[in-house]
């Protein structure tokens, strides 16, 4: 049977297949799966399963069908690519400016590690938070790169309208740092998820993120389908070259078209078309220095053979 994976928790998969949700497990201690990943299997995921038994629904996963996409970042404690979610239509991406502070870097990383074969969205919530003209102005350079922008506010209700008509039977991804409100959303979104929310504060006492693993609500009764998924703390960007990085900053494009060097990495070249932007102003100082940062990371991994 083939069947949709919910979520998977210290390897025990929910697994949806005709309205059925199968508690399985892998057959065998791993699947066949291309890379050494970190988790086989994340939400998301189209698997083919056995069904052990019918009462209570239980089964063994065999195989995992080709990924349409997914959203990957290199787990440094664990020194594996961890999966996040698979199979998604739309990432978007949460943010805030206030409570936890905004980190617009943070978004940039998110941005660089989304699959290309999807759309990406940018929702900044709690706009009950004053936004100033600067953070406003580093948000609409998303739009600049082709990124849609949502200004909402789950707490007062407002431009959750606008998220909820523009998923149109797609299925949705949600990620962010933890506390900028993804399971908020996902709760008016979905009425039935009824997924735990916490203050930023009870979060920190607590000592860790209020969602703790990824778990996709399927579509049902004409509710929009959505994975909700932890909050992430860093994200260390997977399987780029570092060569292929500017790729991923199409604003940068326009000028490095004029760079003296042919194939300029925009580091520490002479006559870098991008440098003399950013110092013009004409380019965002910390969109470079995203790249930068990034360059630096994965060259450093490229050299260690990670
Ligand atoms: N002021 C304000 N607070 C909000 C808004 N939306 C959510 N919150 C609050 O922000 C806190 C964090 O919300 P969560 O939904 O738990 O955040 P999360 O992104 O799911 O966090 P993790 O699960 O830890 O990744 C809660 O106290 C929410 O009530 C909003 O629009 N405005
Ligand atoms: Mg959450």
């Amino acid at each position: 049977m083939q069947g949709t994976v919910l979520c998977g928790i210290n390897n025990v998969f929910t697994v949806l297949s005709e309205r059925i949700r199968y508690e399985c497990r892998l057959k065998g201690k791993t699947l066949d799966t291309e890379t050494a990943e970190y988790n086989p299997l994340a939400a998301g995921d189209s698997v083919n399963f056995e069904p052990i038994s019918l009462n209570p629904p239980q089964g063994l996963i065999t195989s995992r069908l080709p990924r349409k996409n997914a959203f990957i970042r290199f787990n440094k404690k664990l020194s594996k690519p961890q999966t996040i979610a698979a199979n998604f239509d739309i990432l978007a991406a949460v943010t805030c400016v206030r409570e936890p502070p905004f980190r617009p870097r943070f978004l940039d990383r998110v941005f660089v590690s989304a699959p290309e074969n999807c759309e990406r969205w940018l929702i900044c919530n709690k706009t009950d938070f004053p936004v100033t003209e600067e953070e406003r102005r580093r948000l609409r350079g998303f739009e600049s790169i082709g990124i849609k922008l949502f200004f909402v506010s789950v707490k007062e209700n407002r431009g959750i309208e606008a998220v909820r008509n523009a998923i149109d039977g797609r299925r949705l991804f949600l990620v962010g740092q933890s506390g900028v409100g993804k399971s908020s959303l996902l709760n008016v979104l979905r009425p039935d998820a009824d997924r735990r929310v916490a203050s930023v504060s009870q979060k920190y006492n607590r000592g860790r993120h209020t969602t703790n693993y990824s778990l996709l609500f399927p579509e049902e009764n004409d509710l929009p389908e959505i994975i909700d998924s932890p909050g992430i703390r860093e994200i260390e960007v997977y399987g780029i070259d570092p060569a292929d990085l500017r790729f991923h900053f199409p604003d940068f494009a326009p000028f490095a078209e004029r760079c003296g060097i042919n194939g300029c990495r925009h580091i520490s070249e002479p006559r870098c078309a991008v440098k003399d932007a950013v110092e013009n102003g004409e380019l965002d100082n910390d969109r470079w220095l995203s790249y930068f940062n990034l360059y630096g990371q994965l060259e450093r991994r490229c050299g260690s053979g990670q």
